[in-house]
């Protein structure tokens, strides 16, 4: 199987989470991808290959160009009428109720203030390099999208930053361009067959249902934490299935604390029937490793084994697929569990 990583991604270090009124040291930092990456060097069923240039095109085709824009020099312009800052963090949000009956908002030109326009949440910092590092996180998503496209059963992108919370025209949540949802978009497009994005993330993906909402050639289906108890709190729930053309293209499947192999496996098999019914032709998974049992920041209960029995389901749909890194927080065990979920979809 092609793994595609670049080092590209070290540029992006944050120093501070600000989360439950604390500072606290970023869940989501460079040594996850390092500790994957060591995992699957050592094994021969991997090849590395360094990621094309795909330039923005394809970003702008899923993002608000106004968002990669911001993003290319936000962290700079702060520099520039603030003391040097490492990690620049909005501080004033666009919520709509600040204008409730007086019209939509335009976005301000204070750099602090678009900051707000932007972003929607305190955990997901810029810093020097944070640009750089989501775009080669979208280079290494659309080349291996590019070696599926070529004749590939399956590949893996080693991204990070991860991307599905990135909307159309917000980020957050540790997310800055929506990796998988530009690999959908494009597989779409250059293919003009039905994609399914197949969300395993802990948290829902909010950003990639957004963006294919009222799509009818996109399918969204996602495996989370209840958004009752987790983040991000807004979308998730079971009733969100899409809307006009979009109708029945969305599906949600919040589960409950403490689920296990067995019980996820049949949420995962449910998940896969609707794949399976839509009729896609290829699957892009955004691959959450943070639904394992000692992840830090979740409460699900899923064991190294769970993911290899993932894997080996996704298999059995027998699409083209298209795996991209998303979150996992039990940074010593990222390298096991990576190589059991792949070793699954990789089985005969
Ligand atoms: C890509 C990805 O996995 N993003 C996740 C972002 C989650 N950020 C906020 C998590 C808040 C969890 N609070 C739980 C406190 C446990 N001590
Ligand atoms: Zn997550």
């Amino acid at each position: 199987m092609k793994v595609v990583y670049s080092l590209r991604h070290r540029a992006h270090h944050p120093q501070h989470e600000f989360e439950s009124s604390g500072f606290q040291e970023p869940f989501e930092h460079p040594e996850r991808a390092e500790i994957i990456r060591a995992a699957l060097d050592a094994d021969h069923r991997f090849d590395f290959v360094a990621p094309d240039d795909w330039g923005t095109d394809p970003i702008d085709a899923v993002h608000d160009p106004g968002l990669v824009a911001f993003l290319a020099t936000a962290w700079e312009e702060y520099q520039q009428s603030h003391p040097y800052t490492h990690d620049v963090v909005p501080d004033v949000f666009h919520l709509p109720g600040i204008r409730d009956g007086m019209g939509p908002a335009v976005e301000p030109t204070d750099i602090g203030a678009r900051l707000g326009w932007w972003c929607y949440e305190t955990t997901t910092p810029l810093t020097h390099g944070t640009y750089d590092a989501a775009r080669s996180s979208v280079d290494v998503a659309l080349t291996a999208a590019d070696h599926v496209v070529a004749g590939d059963r399956v590949a893996y992108g080693l991204c990070r930053p991860p991307g599905h919370h990135a909307a159309r025209a917000v980020y957050g949540g540790y997310c800055f361009f929506n990796n998988a949802a530009i690999v959908a978009q494009h597989l779409a497009s250059t293919t003009g067959g039905k994609v399914a994005v197949l969300d395993v993330d802990y948290h829902h993906g909010n950003g990639t249902q957004q963006i294919f909402y009222d799509r009818a050639d996109v399918q969204f289906v996602s495996l989370h934490g209840d958004p009752q108890r987790a983040y991000p709190y807004l979308t998730g729930h079971r009733d969100e299935r899409g809307t006009g053309p979009g109708d029945g293209t969305t599906s949600n499947f919040p589960l409950p604390a403490e689920v296990e192999d067995d019980e996820y496996l049949t949420a995962l098999t449910a998940a896969c029937g609707e794949i399976d019914a839509f009729g896609a032709e290829s699957i892009v998974v955004s691959l959450g490793l943070d639904t394992y049992w000692e992840d830090p920041i979740c409460d699900f209960a899923l064991t190294a084994d769970g993911f290899e029995r993932c894997g080996r389901l996704v298999r059995e749909l027998g699409r083209p697929t298209v795996v991209l890194q998303e979150g996992g927080y039990a940074t010593a065990e990222l390298g096991v569990n990576a190589l059991a979920w792949l070793s699954g979809v990789l089985s005969e």
